[in-house]
Parts: structure tokens; C-alpha cells; sequence
């Protein structure tokens, strides 16, 4: 007995001996920025924006010391990354307090995964106004991704307003960004088109919901960026014709969501919110905010390709260059119609809830925000097609089945979790190693890219229980109910919360509370599976 306890210990020192510690020096401050012209301050991390890619091997130690430099409390968050947390970096949550001016935090946590993820502020607006970049994490064993270049691609929104002018302005009117609102000239034009009722209907409709028919998009005026550089500046990544190349796209944008596609090139997907997928052959995707994706192209010309990434409300492009040499670029697509939202895109059973009476039949069901004007034959990524490459472990029932309703009102820029704006006192609590299903319901016309901290969640999306993908932030799309599965297993109060930066910041956040082991909290009984006509198939039950 002695000596097998012994000879574990002496595993154990072993095991720690081989961790390697890398450590990182970040330094948080206000830089004046010319990107747009004009000086503007922004905040960066070492200087840069975005700052520095952070590089691990899985098993490292991890100590990143970040020493805030700003007038203002700031902190780190680890997005996608399995961690203890206090080390989430999220203050107001499991004992983190921020980083006060003038003082260093080190963080400190075991590396346990691999894959492509990023860093962001959790203060403030800060996330918007620059403090963002990537974070690389290479497998243990050899990578199953094998390419013969690798580069971090992320994108983000550049905005001359500072994210607390932009927040203020919403406040102020929620139409403040907005240009291309429908008119009443539009409605006229619908009523010829579809007759009377029909049109004033739909009208009628939207005034309700205190939603435009053209909400792509709350924020406009933004430059894109690829890497922190503009299309003039021309971000490149170098290939030799006939290389694999990875990109590692990292959507760290604070309000814009891309349909990504590089013309000429078909994208093979092989990682989403960094865990390998099995391998997947499109040519564009749907790019949520605070989702990365890993692809791998094959070029084999020698020439430029254009790597476009198109704002889904169509107001400009996130533009970067793969090349075989320096000064190249390729060319520039033209901009897609901006799709306008339809009856598809509101729920319907709130609509049904407010009337029953109220006669669907004829009614237009299809999707505005789908639309993608993609030229038919496109393969566009459907996230019914995303398989995890390696099975899950668990793959019990759930046993409970929470909904997490998204609400706002756009008349007042307020956004809900469960009709409530954020509250720390409130939230869902879980026991430990408890399986749920989380049903979200958008009952709103924006789509919401909704992530929650410190666990992956499994997307429900039709693939075999051991393969459904692991997400960190999943879009659910206007008027539609989309459904995870989660194992309770990573104890701690963790934000979840829409990545919109302002949706966040006007309510849209709640905390998913995972009890200690030793807590004992027991869950309420298992609840009847009352709400299953809401999930799975939910969102084609009107199609
Ligand atoms: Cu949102």
C-alpha cells in the first residue's frame, strides 16, 4: 500500500515536472489610433492592436501577469478556455474583482485543450475599443490538423466612436446607427406587392415587437479589419501553390457578424470554437461573433486570393490576402443585397401567444436572415453538418430542461435573459455533473450569438448524441428556438451572456451557476418533457 501510494506521488512529481510554464507579460493602456483617419484613443495590450497571440502546448502552466496601465479597472477573460474561476477573468464573478489602475493580476491555470481561441476584456466597453487577440493552443500528441502554414485571421470592428459614445447614442435612440430603416414608402410598395391586409399586418407586427424589419444590424459606420489591419494596409499570408494552409478565423468583432468566403478556394473546416470537427468542404460560412473556426485551404495558383469576410448587414468587408508574395492583392467581390427580415424571422408563438386567432397560412415563412445571396451551388456551412471528430464521454439524457429566453425592447435599447435585464442575484443553478438541455428561445428579430463561460456546450443539431459539436458561443437566429446539451461539470458562476458587446452591456446576461461537488445542492426533480415540441426540430416545425 505504502509503496503504491509512494510510487503515485512519484508519477504525479513526474507529471508536474514535464508541465511546461510559459509566461506571458501583458500590459494594459490607452494608445491614440489612426486607423480611421482621424486620432482616436483606443486601448491596446502591449501597444498593439489586436495584441499579442498567446501560444501553449495542452498540459502547459499558464501565468499571464497583466498590469493594467489604464485610468480605469480592466481585466482579461480567456474565451473558450477550461479553467478555474477565479481565473475566468470576469469581475463580479467567483471572487475576481478586476485589475484597479496601476496593478498587476497574474493569472495563473493548467492548460487542459488545445485549438484556436482568444482573449478579450470583460470592463467596460474596452472589448470593443480594442483589447482583443488571439490564443493558440497545440495538442499534447500530434495534431490531427497537419498544414503546411498556420495564421491566426481575426477579425474585428473599428468604430471612430468610443463603445461608451456608441452605448449613450443607443440609449438615446436605438435608431441612432440605423440608415437604411424601412419607411413608410417601403410599406406602400409591400401593400402593391402583397395586398392590403398582408402588408399591414406584417407592419403591425414589427411596431409591436419594437423591432425594425431590417435589424441585421444596431450598429453601423464600422471599418473592418483583419489582424488589426485595414484592405489598404493588406494583411497577407504567404503560400507556396499547392501548401495547405491553416486559418485560424477568430470572429473577435464587438457587433458585427461576416458571411466569410474566399473566392476561388473552397474552405475545409476542420475546427469550430477550437475543437475539431470532422472535415467539412464549403465555400463560405456564417461567421457569429466570439466563434472561431479553423480551415484549411489549398491554393495551388500563383496568384492572390481575396479572403472576404462580408458584414451580414452588407456595409463593408473585412478584407486580408493570401498570396504567394508581399504587395499582392486580389480582388475585391462586389457587395451581396442586403437581406431585409420576414414574417420567418419572428416567433411565431409569441405571435400566436398575443393572437391566437390570427390566420398564418398565407403568410410568407421563410427566413430573411438566412438569406445569404450566395449564388445557387454554393455550399454554405450549416450548423446541422458540424461533428465532433472525437466522441463525447457523456452522452447521458438530460434530466432537466431549462429555457433561457432572449427578449428586448428596442424602444428603450434593453435586452433580456428570461424577461430580466442582469442582475447578479440572479441566474440558473445547477448541480454538479448534472446534464441539462438549455433551450433557447430568440424571441426577438436580431440573431443573438449566445456564450457561455467555462464549459462547452453541446449543439443540438441532429448529429448522433456522441458527436454532437462542443460550442462555446452559439448563434440563435431571429423568431427561432435552438437547443444544447450541457454536463454540469466545471464548478463556478459563469457569465452566459449574448456577445453583442451592447446587447450584453444593456441586460442580455445572466449567470449559469455549477455548484461544488461537495455542496450537495440537489436539482429539482425531473421535470416532464413538456417543452419538447420547443426544441430540436423546433425551428423547421414552420417551414
Ligand atoms: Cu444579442
Amino acid at each position: 500500500m505504502k509503496s503504491m501510494l509512494l510510487a503515485g506521488f512519484l508519477s504525479l512529481c513526474a507529471s508536474v515536472a514535464l508541465a511546461e510554464t510559459r509566461t506571458y507579460d501583458l500590459t494594459i493602456s490607452q494608445v491614440q489610433s489612426t486607423i480611421g483617419g482621424k486620432a482616436v484613443p483606443k486601448i491596446a495590450v502591449n501597444g498593439s492592436i489586436p495584441g499579442p497571440v498567446l501560444r501553449f502546448t495542452e498540459g502547459d502552466e499558464a501565468v499571464i501577469r497583466v498590469t493594467n496601465a489604464l485610468k480605469e479597472p480592466t481585466s482579461v477573460h480567456w474565451h473558450g478556455l477550461l479553467l478555474p474561476g477565479l481565473m475566468d477573468g470576469a469581475p463580479g464573478f467567483n471572487g475576481f474583482k478586476g485589475i484597479a489602475p496601476g496593478e498587476t493580476f497574474t493569472y495563473r491555470f493548467p492548460i487542459r485543450q488545445s485549438g484556436t481561441y482568444w482573449y478579450h476584456s470583460h470592463s467596460l466597453g474596452q472589448e470593443a475599443d480594442g483589447l482583443y487577440a488571439g490564443i493558440v493552443i497545440d495538442p499534447k500528441r500530434p495534431d490531427p490538423i497537419q498544414a503546411d502554414r498556420d495564421y491566426v485571421v481575426l477579425l474585428s470592428d473599428y468604430h471612430q466612436d468610443s463603445a461608451a459614445r456608441i452605448q449613450a447614442n443607443l440609449k438615446k435612440s436605438s435608431e441612432y446607427y440605423q440608415y437604411k430603416r424601412r419607411t413608410v414608402g417601403d410599406l406602400f410598395k409591400d401593400t402593391r406587392e402583397q395586398g392590403v391586409g398582408k402588408a399591414l399586418k406584417s407592419a403591425g407586427e414589427w411596431g409591436r415587437m419594437r423591432m425594425l424589419p431590417t435589424d441585421l444590424s444596431d450598429v453601423t459606420g464600422y471599418r473592418f479589419l483583419v489582424n488589426g489591419l485595414t484592405t489598404e494596409q493588406n494583411w497577407t499570408g504567404l503560400f507556396k501553390p499547392g501548401e495547405r494552409v491553416r486559418l485560424r478565423l477568430v470572429n473577435a468583432s464587438a457587433m458585427t457578424m461576416y458571411d466569410v468566403r474566399i473566392p476561388g478556394l473552397k474552405m475545409t473546416v476542420v475546427a469550430a470554437d477550437g475543437r475539431p470537427v470532422e472535415p467539412l468542404e464549403v465555400d463560405e460560412f456564417r461567421f457569429g461573433n466570439a466563434e472561431t473556426y479553423d480551415v484549411i485551404v489549398t491554393p495551388t495558383e500563383d496568384r492572390a486570393y481575396t479572403l472576404a469576410a462580408e458584414s451580414i448587414d452588407r456595409e463593408g468587408f473585412a478584407i486580408g490576402n493570401l498570396a504567394p508574395r508581399e504587395g499582392m492583392k486580389g480582388e475585391i467581390p462586389t457587395h451581396r443585397p442586403r437581406a431585409v427580415l420576414k414574417m420567418g424571422d419572428m416567433n411565431m408563438d409569441v405571435m400566436m401567444r398575443d393572437d391566437p386567432n390570427m390566420d398564418m397560412t398565407n403568410m410568407d415563412h421563410s427566413s430573411g436572415w438566412a438569406e445569404t445571396g450566395a449564388p445557387e451551388g454554393t455550399v454554405v456551412l450549416d450548423y446541422a453538418d458540424l461533428k465532433s471528430l472525437t466522441p463525447h464521454e457523456d452522452t447521458r439524457e438530460p434530466t432537466r430542461f431549462i429555457k433561457v429566453v432572449l427578449g428586448g425592447n428596442m424602444e428603450r435599447y434593453i435586452w433580456t435573459i428570461n424577461g430580466r435585464t442582469f442582475a447578479p442575484e440572479d441566474g440558473i443553478q445547477l448541480a454538479y455533473n448534472e446534464r441539462v438541455r438549455l433551450i433557447y428561445v430568440n424571441e426577438t428579430m436580431m440573431a443573438h450569438p449566445l456564450h457561455l463561460h467555462g464549459m462547452f456546450v453541446q449543439l443540438e443539431n441532429g448529429q448522433e448524441a456522441a458527436r454532437l459539436p462542443d460550442k462555446h458561443t452559439v448563434i440563435v437566429p431571429p423568431g427561432q428556438t435552438v437547443s444544447v446539451l450541457l454536463s454540469a461539470n466545471e464548478p463556478g458562476d459563469w457569465p452566459y451572456h449574448c456577445h453583442l458587446m451592447f446587447h450584453m452591456q444593456s441586460g442580455m446576461m445572466t449567470t449559469l451557476r455549477v455548484a461544488k461537488p461537495e455542496s450537495g445542492f440537489v436539482p429539482p426533480a425531473a421535470e416532464p418533457q413538456d417543452d419538447h415540441s420547443q426544441h430540436g426540430e423546433g425551428h423547421h416545425a414552420h417551414h
